[in-house]
């Protein structure tokens, strides 16, 4: 049986891995980090007592901070594949904390190679970096592959390109089995609140039960290559099943601005958005309603601008080419971005309706 170890496991991507892995026969181990509150709802469902003979699926306290927590939890799970997928993700957020930014995606990517090679584990062990579109930053070519130089555009992005780098370094110096996935945005309904589609679409469904009068969102006018983490998270598995390491793009190849994602959603709701002012004074309001069963008017304001989540240096335009991720894996997507916020608003309708909370509307982030 494969032993995988995962970090991040109760994060989005932790949890789709962690579900395709075990459907795969892998004994799956998750590094958590400790919290006051437990949060382990996106894997709840793949809970196994610890005290079954045959179990297949065991979560360790850890901590990307913690090297010699690291180490240990490599020495006793010993395993063929480790996907690091522990991170401070969130890129506003990455602002107000550089240095612990920093030190858990950057230098805790470190520490895990380091692991490898301090247990002797380099002919046995296989590691997965996630890493990012944001490496991209600013601009310097479309479609963004592989061959793209960087330059990144936020304290998050800044230590995703040490992660990135150290990854390869370790390649080359060491002969490890280690890979960079430069993954670009993808979501679901397990998706962190306050990433801007899943605020988006909880915002809707609020909305459209009457829960919420309006959202307020930053840069309307960023556009991303959204795709569907499930679909993403079988690339990261055969990036570790190839040959020879190599670091790979995985994307949609198509681009869609915020914007228009808020009309993809609020359509779910059967009402038509229309967008009117500039800057921090555009607003969105409802032009038509083709459902009348929700608790929407027409001519009512639903989304503001609220400069607050403006980034201090922003990320304007991201879309990738996979090619490369298609011709050497055969990876091929199963969503599209359509089909990816309908499953989303329509999540999002079922836990408003099942558990009925009004304190949403200002979620930051
Ligand atoms: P999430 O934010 O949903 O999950 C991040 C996970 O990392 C959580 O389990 C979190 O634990 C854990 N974590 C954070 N800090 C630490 C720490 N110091 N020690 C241990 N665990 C920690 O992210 P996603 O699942 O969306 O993304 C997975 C990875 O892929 C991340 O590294 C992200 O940067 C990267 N990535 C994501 C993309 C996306 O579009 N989703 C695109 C490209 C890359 P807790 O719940 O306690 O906070
Ligand atoms: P991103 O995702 O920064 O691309 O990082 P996010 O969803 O946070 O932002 C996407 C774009 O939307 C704009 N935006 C807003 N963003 C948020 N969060 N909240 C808002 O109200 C809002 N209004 C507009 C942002 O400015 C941005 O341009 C995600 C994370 O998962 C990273 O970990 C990952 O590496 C990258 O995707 C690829």
């Amino acid at each position: 049986m494969k032993i995988a170890l995962i970090t991040g496991i109760n994060g989005q991507d932790g949890a789709y891995l962690a579900e395709l892995l075990l459907e795969k026969g892998y004994m799956v181990h998750g590094v958590k980090r400790r919290s006051s509150l437990i949060n382990t709802d996106r894997i709840d469902h793949l809970y196994q007592d610890p005290h079954d003979a045959n179990v297949r699926f065991k979560l360790h306290y850890g901590d990307m901070t913690d090297s010699t927590n690291l180490i240990r939890i490599i020495q006793e799970t010993q395993p063929d594949e480790i996907y690091n997928l522990a991170a401070m993700s969130h890129v506003k957020v990455s602002f107000d904390t550089p240095e612990y930014t920093a030190n858990a995606d950057g230098i805790g990517t470190l520490r895990l190679l380091e692991a490898i090679r301090i247990l002797g584990l380099e002919k046995k062990t296989r590691i997965y970096q996630a890493s990012t579109s944001e490496l991209y930053g600013l601009v310097q070519e479309v479609p963004q592959s592989e061959k793209t130089p960087f330059y990144p555009r936020s304290p998050y992005a800044v230590a995703k390109l040490y992660a990135y780098w150290i990854t390869v370094n370790y390649r080359e110096a060491y002969n490890l089995y280690a890979c960079n996935g430069i993954l670009f945005n993808h979501e679901s309904p397990l998706r962190g609140e306050t990433f801007v589609t899943r605020k988006i679409t909880r915002a809707v469904a609020a909305i459209a039960l009457g829960l919420q009068q309006k959202m307020y969102l930053g840069n309307l006018d960023a556009r991303r290559d959204w795709g569907h983490a499930k679909d993403y998270v079988k690339a990261m598995w055969l990036i570790l099943q190839q040959e020879t390491p190599e670091d790979y793009v995985i994307a949609t190849g198509i681009t869609t601005p915020v914007r228009e994602f808020v009309k993809m959603a609020f359509a779910e709701v059967g009402a038509e958005i229309e967008f009117t002012g500039e800057g921090v004074d555009e607003k969105g309001f409802i032009k038509s309603i083709t459902n009348s069963g929700f608790s929407l008017k027409v001519g009512q304001e639903v989304v503001l601008v609220d400069p607050a989540y403006f980034r201090p240096t922003e990320v304007e335009l991201l879309i990738g080419d996979p090619t490369k991720a298609k011709t050497k894996l055969g990876w091929e997507p199963e969503y599209n971005l359509p089909s990816l916020c309908k499953e989303m608003v329509a999540s999002d309708l079922e836990i408003f309706r099942k558990d009925d909370k009004t304190q949403w509307e200002h979620l930051a982030g």
